[in-house]
């Protein structure tokens, strides 16, 4: 286990979750397509995404029940639950909360999105999930990015924390500066995105945004306050722990950006989770586990897959109240009910279609049984007389 209480090998398990069409579906396609999971990005429009699979969703173009993917980036598995945004479907989006280890929160830089937003928020800041809000549609951004944080902020209770600066060309996002590492990078369409110099009027906003970054996380860390009041650089890895740690604490939820039909920003998406995502270790202790669970599941270190579907069993069942062999997966749950309504109609429809033949071949399995008793029972009258006669 890391410093920063991660696992550079664990499998995370992360909810994708947020208001009404903010793109959580088309973000899980984007995930998927960068890591390498599917070959090539589908969209929601073209009912060709790896989420919404059902006819229902594919119809409706939104999400009606949990989609869950697993990817793997750079050595480490990811299990993500695409959660359906619209508050129809907000009792999906509750079971699954308590079994994850962190939150990816998809909104969009609309104000009329912000009721729903703040709900979501407050469902993971009382259960004390560790969340990241992720601004998508930013190929649509027609604000600054410090007018949309001051607009959403309302909505959190702790302080949204800008990870990147936006690079502009002509009024469009073209890339970003990502604060911690102070790199410039400039977006390639369904690609990874190029490193570019950091220069012009990027070197000053970088520096500025980069202060209030770091003083938002020195008001929790006392020696970073120091660092900075004294003018004295902080050391990169003490800032990439201070995230960690403060995003684990639930004391702020970092602010990343990018649009996921475009694929942009995912990659620094990924990158963020895996250096900063709390592990299964965390969500243990943030669930209270008992110690059984966890003796079983280190019983089975060799399977780790298993191990951790048992966890997040066990964490929905204490999530839901319930034991742990009464929880179902939600979706699964009412797709198996579809199933069996579909099965008896198709039932149904056969009987009603093969009727006589049915009958017929009953009739004639009737009396091939009937034959073979009457043999049956000659057979035995016969041995009777032979053994009288003898
Ligand atoms: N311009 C732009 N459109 C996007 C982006 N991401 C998603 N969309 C569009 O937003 C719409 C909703 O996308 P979805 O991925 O279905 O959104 P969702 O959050 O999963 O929706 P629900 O699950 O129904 O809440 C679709 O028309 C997408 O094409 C983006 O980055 N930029
Ligand atoms: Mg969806």
């Amino acid at each position: 286990m890391a410093d920063n209480g991660t696992s550079p090998k664990g499998s995370r398990c992360i909810a994708l979750v947020g208001p009404f069409q903010s793109g959580k579906t088309t973000l899980l396609e984007a995930i998927l397509a960068r890591t390498g999971a599917i070959p090539r990005q589908g969209s929601v429009e073209a009912g060709s995404t790896v989420g919404d699979a059902t006819a229902e969703a594919r119809h409706h173009k939104m999400s009606v029940e949990v989609s869950v993917a697993t990817t793997n980036f750079l050595g480490d598995n990811y299990t993500f639950i695409d959660c359906p945004g619209s508050v129809e479907f907000a009792h999906d989006m509750r079971a699954a909360l308590p079994a994850i280890d962190a939150a990816v929160v998809v909104c969009e830089a609309d104000e009329k999105k912000i009721p729903q937003l703040q709900l979501i928020l407050r469902e993971l800041e009382e259960l004390k999930i560790p969340r990241f809000l992720f601004l998508n549609k930013i190929d649509k951004a027609d604000k600054r990015i410090r007018e949309t944080l001051s607009v959403l902020q309302p909505a959190s209770r702790v302080p949204l924390v800008l990870r990147q600066i936006p690079i502009w060309t002509n009024d469009i996002v073209v890339g970003f500066v990502d604060l911690a590492l102070e790199r410039a990078h400039i977006y390639k369409e369904h690609a990874a995105s190029e490193v570019v110099p950091l220069e012009g009027e990027n070197v000053d906003r970088e520096k500025e945004a980069r202060f209030t970054m770091l003083e938002s996380l020195a008001d929790h860390d006392d020696e970073l306050m120091e660092q900075l009041l004294d003018d004295i650089p902080p050391p990169r890895d003490k800032v990439f722990d201070d995230l960690a740690k403060e995003l684990r604490d639930g004391l702020i939820c970092p602010v990343l950006f990018g649009s996921a039909t475009r694929t942009n920003g995912v990659l620094r998406l990924m990158k963020a989770l895996r250096h900063e995502a709390p592990g299964i270790g965390d969500t243990v202790k943030r669930l209270g586990i008992k110690a059984g669970y966890r003796d079983r599941r280190e019983c089975d270190e060799d399977a780790p897959h298993c191990a951790r579907r048992q966890d997040v069993d066990c964490a929905r069942a204490i999530g839901t109240g319930r034991r742990r062999h009464d929880v179902h997966h939600t979706g699964n749950r009412r797709r198996a009910r579809l199933r069996r309504v579909q099965d008896r109609r198709t039932e149904h429809r056969e009987a009603r279609a093969c009727g006589p033949r049915r009958d017929g071949r009953a009739r004639q399995a009737r009396s091939r049984q009937d034959r073979r008793h009457a043999d049956r029972r000659q057979d035995r009258a016969s041995a009777a007389c032979a053994r009288r006669s003898a």
